[in-house]
């Protein structure tokens, strides 16, 4: 053995040691809990987003009391009232006018007063009605005033009321005890009905006409996932009648046929004259409908964790993310809303907040083909799910529990209805590896902080995000999730849909969403301005005999609100943005870019009686003067009376300037769903995305992102794997510890209601 050979094998031997040592070191340490300090925030709120904030349970309180003494008439709770008696829909915070609100804010102006917007049904009256409170100033109330002909321009007739779930409680009642016994031969050999064995699933709207309330029921297997399990009987109710002893059964549809009433189904039925399309009895857990995993759990999916703990604050309503603030709320009706949003210090926008998310659908039965949900009316913020700690959100993120009163004369506490957290994204939001001239690698990790909330309407799930940026762009996303819902399949079923098992055709039906954005770029006024690329003709200056086909940038002001309403068959510039008055240091006019990503056609025809209750849904962009009178896009009461909408969003649009104004984006985003056996069990969320962003366009003298603490920057001569140097370097160091997961709850089943 030479001299050589001796020095590896003594250089192995020791290094082989040290690996040992290492590991043995390694091994005998625990590994540390990691550091769960929040990271100073610097939050100048001063409580002043509490102005936006929804109400709490004892303003509640407060209010009911305040309403059952000085309406001068008796108040039945909501939740066992009776058509024909007076009782409290709901309340929710009234929304301060803008301009109070922004002396408040910016101006040093006093805080506006606290008030409360409380919706009565009034069916104990002569002339039965819904009227609309706003009742002052919280926390002790001493007034209040009926402003429904100011907001509406009339009175809300009693019919267009939302329908409660002690209606469609009174309903299945009705069903159970006087329309399934008058065919119990009919009820008990085809559909093997008892009295828990079938779920009812409402539609809407309910008839053709103004004052109309008559509703195909469409009847389910009760089992898990029952939207799957048509056994193809509905049934036509009417239900106008304040007095629920003259509700009738208006036409009855079995398998293909329609019928006078169960009487007439049943005696054909005995007749033999009907064609039988008999379901196989499903299993309590639904069987192909469960949810139920069909593998066992394996090795644990990745988390994400904050080695140093979150890096957003939330006090109260008002959240700090690095250089972004705002504040936000939950609309009993509407969902999430974000106000007074600011980069930098600078507000951006003063609101934006859901509106409107509506399904048309198509189906050879009546239910299905007649359904047109607007899930507003039914309260997309008082439907917000308890959130999954670890499947909803990340398990590390904020949860924060919602109240809301509705439909009662108690309040009630949504838990973990909305979750704030800041997710790595995995990507990179800028980068660039240099290897011509000079070696370096630049970059800025994706990470960006969300707000989420997941209403659970009925069938389906709607999540919804709102997406902050490092690069001051705000993003806001929907994605459909949930349940489809499904028709009975026989004829020409096939026509409507694609049938995903044995008797349940999924149903062909739009998505449509809509959002309110009222931006204020650089102040309250802004213009719109639409800049776009049209190729123009050019001889080649040094060859004159050769074409060019030259790009050029195309620059336009669109100065009224027609011009600013674009319609979805209509060609739309490809940027759009809301100018303000200021420029950037390049002598550009500052603003911020919509940009929609959509996939939404045709809502129905224009032509359709009920079109103008969803006219916002003709519209891919609409940009509108700013009105307190114009506050939302629809109305709840829109959903039972279409055909006389309480609010139309087609005279929003009338031709007014919009050059240096308050203006208000109205963004619709959607999608059609053609069901397919994928589907089954469940829709997934992958694909089934729509939003828009909010993009700085000359905002900033340059990206913003830059300034970001997170960027990363090292050349070919550096020691790039120096903490000092490199922050990523940092990491085994820093971030070299067991994240400190709080245990997992759940409240999501306590004091549920069932419906
Ligand atoms: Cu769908």
């Amino acid at each position: 053995m030479n001299m050589k050979a001796v020095l590896i094998l003594l250089v192995l031997a020791l290094a082989t040691i040290f690996a040992l040592v290492c590991v043995l070191l390694t091994r005998g340490r625990a590994p540390s809990i990691c550091q769960h300090q929040r990271l100073e925030q610097e939050d100048t709120d001063n409580g002043q987003s509490l102005v936006f904030a929804d109400l709490t349970p004892e303003e509640m309180v407060q209010v009911v009391r305040y309403l059952q003494e000085n309406l001068g008439v008796p108040l039945v709770d909501a939740s066992r009232a009776l058509p024909s008696d007076n009782c409290i829909s709901y309340i929710d915070m009234q929304v301060p006018a803008k301009a109070e609100v922004l002396r408040f804010l910016d101006g040093g102006g006093a805080r506006p007063t606290r008030e409360v917007l409380a919706v009565l049904y009034f069916g104990n009256q002569p002339d039965p009605n819904v009227t609309e409170y706003v009742v002052g100033p919280l926390p002790t109330p001493t007034y209040h005033r009926d402003v429904t002909v100011q907001k509406y321009g009339g009175k809300v007739p009693y019919h267009r009321r939302p329908t409660l779930a002690v209606e469609y409680k009174q309903i299945a009642g009705f069903l159970r005890s006087q329309v399934f016994p008058t065919a119990p031969s009919f009820m008990h050999q085809v559909i093997e009905y008892n009295e828990t064995s079938l779920a009812v699933m409402t539609t809407a709207p309910r008839g053709f006409q103004s004052g109309d309330r008559t509703t195909w029921f469409v009847l389910f297997q009760n089992v898990s996932g029952f939207f799957l399990h048509p056994v193809g009987l509905e049934v036509l109710v009417d239900h106008s009648s304040l007095d629920i002893s003259q509700w009738a059964v208006s036409r009855v549809f079995y398998n293909g046929q329609y019928y006078r009433d169960m009487a007439q189904l049943e005696s054909a039925y005995v007749q033999g004259r009907i064609s039988v399309e008999k379901v196989k009895k499903a299993p309590r857990d639904g069987d192909f409908s469960s949810m139920k995993p069909r593998a066992p759990p394996a090795t644990m999916f990745p988390v994400q964790y904050e080695p140093q703990g979150p890096r957003y604050s939330v006090r109260n309503n008002h959240v700090v993310f690095q250089a972004w603030s705002f504040a936000f709320g939950m609309s009993v009706n509407t969902g999430m809303r974000l106000f007074d949003i600011r980069y930098q210090g600078e507000r951006i926008a003063y609101e934006i907040s859901v509106q409107e998310a509506l399904s048309v659908y198509g189906s050879n039965c009546p239910g299905g083909m007649s359904t047109r949900y607007m899930d507003g009316s039914f309260g997309i913020g008082r439907f917000s799910s308890p959130l999954v700690r670890g499947v909803d959100c990340p398990y590390s993120a904020t949860y924060m529990d919602v109240h809301y009163l509705a439909q009662s004369q108690v309040s009630r506490i949504g838990k973990n209805a909305l979750c704030i957290f800041e997710q790595n994204l995995g990507s990179p939001l800028r980068r660039h590896y240099s290897n011509l001239q000079s070696f370096y690698y630049g970059g800025l990790v994706n990470s960006a902080l969300i707000v989420r909330s997941i209403a659970t309407l009925g069938n389906y799930d709607y999540v919804w995000d709102f997406i902050f940026y490092q690069n001051g762009a705000i993003e806001a996303k929907v994605q459909a999730t949930g349940y489809m819902s499904s028709s009975f399949l026989h004829g020409d079923g096939l026509r409507y849909g694609n049938r995903v098992w044995e008797h349940t055709l999924g149903t062909i039906h739009t998505h449509s969403i809509n959002y309110k954005v009222d931006l204020d770029v650089g102040g309250v006024k802004n213009s719109l301005v639409a800049h776009d690329m049209a190729f123009e003709m050019a001889r080649a200056p040094w060859s004159p005999e050769q074409q060019i086909e030259r790009p050029r940038l195309t620059k336009k002001v669109l100065d009224t609100e027609d011009q600013a309403a674009f319609q979805h068959q209509s060609k739309m510039p490809r940027y759009i943005y809301f100018a303000a008055n200021s420029k950037n240091k390049w002598g550009h006019q500052r603003g911020y870019r919509i940009q929609i990503v959509s996939f939404a056609g045709e809502h129905v025809p224009e032509t359709s009686s009920m079109e103008r209750a969803i006219s916002w849904a003709r519209y891919k962009l609409a940009v509108t003067r700013r009105k307190e009178e114009e506050p939302t896009s629809t109305s709840i009461y829109n959903q039972n009376d279409p055909w006389t909408p309480t609010v139309a969003f087609a005279d929003f649009i009338n031709n007014e300037t919009i050059t240096n104004e308050d203006l208000v984006a109205w963004v619709t985003t959607g999608f059609l769903h053609i069901p397919h056996s994928e589907d089954i069990p469940n829709t997934v969320t992958v694909g089934n995305s729509v939003g828009f962003l909010l993009r700085p366009y000359n905002y900033y003298d340059l990206d913003p992102s830059i300034y970001s603490h997170d960027g990363v920057f090292f050349t070919s001569e550096q020691d790039f794997t120096a903490c000092e140097i490199n922050s990523v370097a940092c990491l085994p160091k820093k971030a070299s510890c067991l994240p400190n997961f709080p245990l997992f709850t759940y409240d999501g089943f306590q004091n549920i209601s069932r419906l």
